[in-house]
């Protein structure tokens, strides 16, 4: 009689503890940025932590590391991959390497302009993308704004691929575009995004690429005066959560950080706006070459073996016609 109540009431405490796993006790996520506090990215899930803060009573919350503070993109990828980072807002180019969908958005002018790629990215095409980095240890929660990325240098005015003949030009982590630069006829130098800097001011590299507040937010702008405005890629920035932080939270959890991710989407639209006629402003008083009327055809025209390589099985290349489809 005794044991059978001792087991009873063993079983009602396993019960208890199984139905309330994690409401129970606060939880602060950690989350990594390469970018600088005041950068949209950041703000943005500083904006979500509030929303959490708000919506569960201090409950679930985010502490941001930003400046790269827990390392470089890779490096936090990896650790975001094994739970010793919960949140992550990183480019999906270094993902390309190991996720192939994210290779497709990141293609060299896949969309035609920033509504196509909102259209897309917002909707069911983008739901596929981050759900296919579920098997690969992440959750894909949004996509944010990254602009168009091109090319800056401190050489010359770049108006065609001839003009890149042989320069050195540091790109992400991503074999994607590194076989983009070399397909432009340059020399592709991948380098994490905190080393740029140095790299152009000696002289290791002649350029990079980047959107309008990266370019400025990082004072690239100061060692590369020509920003020749290519637009080769709308690569967009996502914000993971690893998967292993995710499997431990109730579902009701998981609802509501899935629902404060979507509402920061619209916080950082504004203040990427915002931020790109800022950036714009700080490059021009510096007198910076901006070349703004670069012929497109011929950078898109020398694409054709990158598709080839990335969008390599029926299912990516479905894919790449999906997106094209999108009105
Ligand atoms: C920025 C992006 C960063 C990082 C960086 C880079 O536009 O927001 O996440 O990918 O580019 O070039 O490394």
């Amino acid at each position: 009689m005794f044991k059978k109540q001792v087991g009873m009431i063993t079983v009602g405490l396993l019960c208890l503890m199984i139905a309330v796993p994690a409401m129970a006790k606060n939880m602060v996520f950690r989350s990594a940025d390469t970018h600088a506090k005041d950068y949209p990215t950041v703000q943005a899930v500083m904006h979500m932590s509030s929303l959490l803060e708000k919506w569960t009573d201090g409950r679930m919350k985010i502490k941001i590391f930003p400046g790269r503070q827990l390392g470089e993109e890779k490096a936090t990828i990896e650790q975001t991959i094994a739970g010793a980072i919960n949140l992550n807002r990183v480019n999906l180019a270094p993902l390309n390497s190991f996720i192939p969908e994210t290779a497709i958005p990141a293609l060299p002018y896949m969309f035609r302009s920033n509504e196509h790629m909102y259209k897309v990215m917002g909707g069911e095409i983008g739901r596929e993308i981050l759900d296919a980095m579920i098997p690969h240890g992440l959750v894909g929660l949004a996509f944010y704004d990254s602009g168009a990325r091109s090319f800056y240098n401190s050489k010359r005015a770049i108006k065609s691929p001839a003009d890149m003949k042989g320069m050195k030009i540091r790109v992400q982590n991503s074999d994607l575009f590194v076989a983009t630069m070399e397909a432009l006829g340059a020399n592709a130098t991948p380098m994490e995004f905190g080393q740029v800097y140095e790299a152009l001011k000696t002289g290791v590299i002649d350029g990079a690429e980047n959107n309008w507040p990266s370019y400025e937010s990082t004072r690239h702008f100061e060692v590369a005066k020509h920003y020749s405005l290519d637009q080769h890629s709308m690569s967009p920035e996502v914000l993971v959560m690893s998967k292993i932080t995710w499997d431990k939270l109730s579902k009701e959890d998981q609802d509501l950080i899935r629902k404060a991710a979507v509402e920061s989407v619209q916080v950082m639209r504004d203040l990427w706006n915002q931020r790109v006629e800022k950036s714009k402003k700080i490059v021009m008083a510096n007198g910076n070459e901006v070349i703004d009327n670069v012929d497109k055809q011929p950078f898109i025209d020398a694409m054709g073996p990158v598709y080839e390589r990335f969008a390599n099985t029926p299912e990516l290349k479905d894919l790449v016609k999906r997106i094209q489809a999108v009105k």
